[in-house]
């Protein structure tokens, strides 16, 4: 899954999109560089991030998500909100990717419900400005697979068939570095819950202070991709079914490695 974030702020790649021509480029470029989807992302998740309004989301996101599927592209929208998810599925969105696993916006499960939607239900627990204050697990992992679970039963009560739900850890949300590794080293126990697995590391800050300077300086996030493909590989070999990033070619290597290499551990 290649990102495209058309918002002003997002951590990485903010503001280098905004430009619908430029992020059409963009994404045609990750298409070509091997990503199955494209995320589109009208809402920084950055630690700290305010919110866009509702009509201001659904404008950034739709020219892009229309122009991307009349390429045929598979686009999923990366939102929180029930009225962007409509209005992208009613402009040819294929998933809806809710970091807020449906708990931001108590109209989604409804919306993808009645649209047959794929969906994608990450862990979370509380929005940008807070979130890096809800980082009390009594077991990182534990914790997390149980609140994941509940929010996917909340799902399927809503409507939403277990077989169109993806789960994500949600890496970096309401999580610490350490945290972050700890959910990472477990990811065969996610895969075991049954459903598709999202894993999204890409560029993020625990990468930065892996692999921070001497001095402590945080690598900056355009010179994570390296970390990111390592993680990536790691991920895949580890059973997940999706890798979101915002570089993909690397990726798109690594996860084939990642295959052949399981192949060749099944033959033996
Ligand atoms: N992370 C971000 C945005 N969207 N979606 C999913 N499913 N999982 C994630 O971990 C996730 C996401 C934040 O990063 P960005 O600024 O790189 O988009």
């Amino acid at each position: 899954m290649g990102v495209v974030n058309v918002t002003p702020d997002s951590f990485s790649d903010g503001g280098r999109w905004v430009d619908p021509d430029a992020a059409l480029a963009h994404a045609r470029r990750l298409v070509a560089d091997g990503a199955d989807i494209i995320d589109v992302g009208g809402e920084s998740t950055r630690p700290g991030a305010t919110r866009p309004r509702v009509q201001e989301e659904i404008d950034r996101v739709l020219p892009l998500v229309s122009r991307l599927a009349a390429d045929g592209t598979r686009v999923s929208v990366d939102t929180m909100r029930a009225e962007v998810a409509e209005a992208a599925l009613r402009q040819g969105a294929a998933v809806i990717n809710d970091v807020s696993g449906g708990r931001a916006d108590d109209a989604m499960f409804g919306v993808v419900a009645a649209a047959g939607a794929p969906y994608i239900l990450m862990h979370w627990r509380a929005h940008s400005v807070t979130m890096q204050q809800r980082t009390e697990y009594v077991d990182v992992v534990d914790d997390v697979m149980r609140e994941l679970v509940e929010q996917r039963d909340r799902a399927v009560a809503a409507g939403i068939a277990p077989e169109r739900i993806a789960l994500d850890p949600g890496i970096g949300f309401s999580k610490t570095a350490e945290q972050n590794w700890d959910v990472l080293a477990a990811t065969e126990r996610f895969h075991g819950l049954g459903h598709p697995l999202l894993v999204a590391t890409s560029r993020k800050r625990f990468l930065g202070a892996l692999l921070a300077a001497d001095d402590g300086t945080l690598r900056p996030p355009l010179e994570r991709d390296d970390g990111t493909t390592a993680t990536s590989a790691l991920a895949a070999a580890a059973g997940a079914w999706c890798i979101r990033v915002h570089s993909v070619r690397a990726t798109a290597d690594a996860v084939r490695v990642a295959q052949r290499w399981a192949q060749g551990q099944e033959a033996r």
